[in-house]
């Protein structure tokens, strides 16, 4: 979603800031444009609907400067056009402004400043924000930016630069993520730490409430009521060669095929033999905190969600403690009954998700324990938690989620083994899990070297209008993740379903343009899906399984190893991140961006 990137400092700044628009661009977006502070102190926009390539064709050969500020719109108000792609200027093009987020009151302001002359120009909620700061009658560029935050209701990351404060960027945060990079002699700022590691890896990010003012040569942040606060800089530990693409053609193959990798990251340094279990110290909940909780509630959007479906399970197998996942965007609006001894989870890759987050907000209001599931060191949800984990999947740039998918599942296993190992879960089934844990990146190997079969299956598929994905308990949420996947980035329709309900109502679809994807994990389950395969089979449909063993009912099979039974969802979902990626290289797909959808999900 929008990206935000600034600097200023003694370089050429509009090269800088069109390699950081690009490398927001995984985000997803629809228009992006730019501002500088020209040489004779002049604001110098240009704009362009669609990629920031076409923004740098625009953009002209003279365009010198060494301070400015660009943006990447995702819109939320108004449709994707030059117009309104940011930055925002009121009329005398004083105040240049890019904002990710939402102006709720913005039809209000809006009509207020048309009374009062203003000419506003854009559809979008952003524009107001330009014409209030322009407006004010304040000093200094904090207190015209501060007066108009006093006006605003709603969510922002923003910058702003104006023709009469050149020497500054001013920047807040309000539910939208705002990170500064601290260099030398230079300062950058950034809705996302993508855009700032190629140039330093000290930064500072912006708590909501907080303010910035950058100059070349320092910054200092402060509340929006204007209190100073201190900042101390820490060092973003990924660096800026795992944002390039490193021999594939698109993020998202990339990052299927490091999840060897990166499974053995979320499990390196946690694994505690002696007693059969693992060390998450990050909880911030001991032994006797950790047995008092009667149920455990998690709550994520889209592929997190499914993460912590699965991750539901296996605390319900290996704690034998009640639980469950909720959409979190809905679990923010039902008035949900929070419940002391509940421990709810938030899960989000980049920490940052604004539903889950709002979720997070309630239940610390309520006073719930909160813990978080998350990518991104130092995010939002990180930091309004009480405690939690990082999945140390390594960034994700892909829109749709692949390995952070499974390093997030990975750590729901040692959160279940943890809580297991402080009830009733044997040492002897501790040890049996970890030794399947173990496993797991030599295992993710072997499922990946069946890459070239199943591209051919996927091409061989690849015709279908829509697709039915079946499993049971442990399969089910294997397969709505895989249809979600396959929907995001082939666009081909997919639905989900317990292959239980088959016989209830979707057998009626089947037929042979309605081929079934089937999830068979040999278990005790098996037999019961060999009978749902019968079903659809005698219906003429056309069956691909991912199974331990070849099918016999099925028309392919995609064998992949066999771990413990609690662990083979994480297994059985790989093939299938593959594909839905060849599935949609098949169809000519946008594999890295899929149209209308956006990497994390900042707006509600
Ligand atoms: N509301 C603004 C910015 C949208 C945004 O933050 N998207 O992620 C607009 O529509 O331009």
């Amino acid at each position: 979603m929008c990206g935000i990137v600034g600097y200023i400092g003694r370089r050429d700044v509009a090269p800088l800031l069109l390699e950081g628009l690009q490398r927001l661009e995984y985000r997803g977006y629809d228009s992006a444009g730019v501002v500088i502070t020209g040489k004779t102190g002049d604001l110098r926009v240009v704009k362009a609907k669609g990629r920031v390539r076409e923004l740098q064709a625009r953009v002209p050969k003279r365009f010198a400067g060494t301070t400015g500020i660009a943006h990447t719109r995702w819109a939320t108000h108004g449709k994707p056009s030059d117009l309104n792609a940011h930055p925002h200027l009121d009329n005398d093009e004083k105040v240049a402004v890019v904002h990710n987020g939402i102006i709720d009151n913005a039809s209000e302001l809006r009509a207020r400043l048309v009374a009062e002359g203003a000419e506003l120009v854009s559809e979008t909620d952003t524009e107001v924000l330009a014409h209030l700061i322009a407006r004010s009658a304040a000093e200094t560029l904090e207190q015209k930016v501060r007066d108009a935050l006093r006006s605003v209701e709603g969510t922002y990351g923003l910058a702003v630069l104006h023709r009469d404060f050149p020497d500054r960027i001013v920047v807040a945060r309000n539910g939208s993520p705002v990170v500064l990079g601290i260099g030398e002699k230079e300062m950058f700022v950034a809705s996302d730490v993508a855009a700032l590691v190629a140039h330093t890896r000290q930064v500072v990010t912006l708590e909501d409430g907080e303010m910035a003012t950058l100059k070349a040569d320092d910054f200092r942040t402060y509340t929006t009521e204007g209190s100073r606060t201190s900042a101390t800089p820490t060092t973003v530990e990924w660096e800026a060669e795992s944002y390039d693409m490193g021999g594939h053609d698109t993020y998202m193959h990339k990052e299927i095929c490091e999840q060897a990798e990166a499974v053995d990251r979320v499990l390196r340094g946690r694994i505690d033999d002696r007693f059969a279990t693992v060390r998450l110290d990050g909880l911030n909940l001991d032994a006797r905190e950790a047995r008092g909780v009667r149920r455990i509630k998690i709550l994520g959007c889209g592929t997190s969600y499914h993460a912590g479906q699965i991750g539901a399970q296996l605390i319900e197998e290996l704690a034998r403690i009640p639980s469950d996942a909720e959409p979190a965007s809905e679990f923010r609006y039902r008035n949900a009954v929070v419940d002391p001894d509940t421990l709810y989870l938030a899960v989000s890759q980049s920490g940052e998700t604004y539903d889950v987050l709002a979720a997070v907000q309630e239940l610390k209001r309520k006073g719930a324990r909160v813990l978080g599931v998350v990518n991104v060191v130092g995010s939002a949800i990180a930091r309004e938690s009480d405690g939690g984990m990082y999945v140390h999947a390594g960034p994700e740039v892909c829109v749709v989620s692949t390995k952070c998918f499974t390093n997030t599942v990975v750590a729901f296993a040692l959160l279940a083994l943890h809580l297991g190992r402080v009830r009733d879960l044997s040492v002897a089934d501790g040890r049996r899990i970890i030794a399947g844990l173990r496993k797991l990146p030599e295992q993710i190997e072997q499922v990946l070297k069946t890459e070239p079969d199943i591209k051919r299956l996927a091409t061989h598929f690849a015709d279908a209008r829509s697709m039915l994905f079946v499993g049971r308990v442990r399969g089910y949420p294997v397969a709505r993740e895989a249809a979600l996947k396959l929907k995001e980035v082939s666009y081909v329709h997919a639905e989900a379903y317990p292959a239980s309900e088959l016989k209830h109502g979707p057998l009626a679809l089947v037929e042979p343009a309605m081929p079934t994807v089937a999830i068979v994990p040999d278990d005790d389950l098996l037999e019961k899906n060999r009978a749902a395969m019968e079903e659809i089979k005698a219906r003429s449909g056309r069956i691909l399984a991912v199974a331990h063993q070849e099918q016999e009912k099925a028309d392919h099979t995609i064998v992949v190893p066999k771990n413990e039974d609690e662990l083979d969802p994480i297994l059985m979902g790989i093939p299938l991140q593959l594909f839905a990626y060849h599935t949609a290289l098949a169809l000519g797909r946008d594999i890295d961006k899929p149209r209308n959808l956006a990497k994390s999900v900042t707006v509600e």
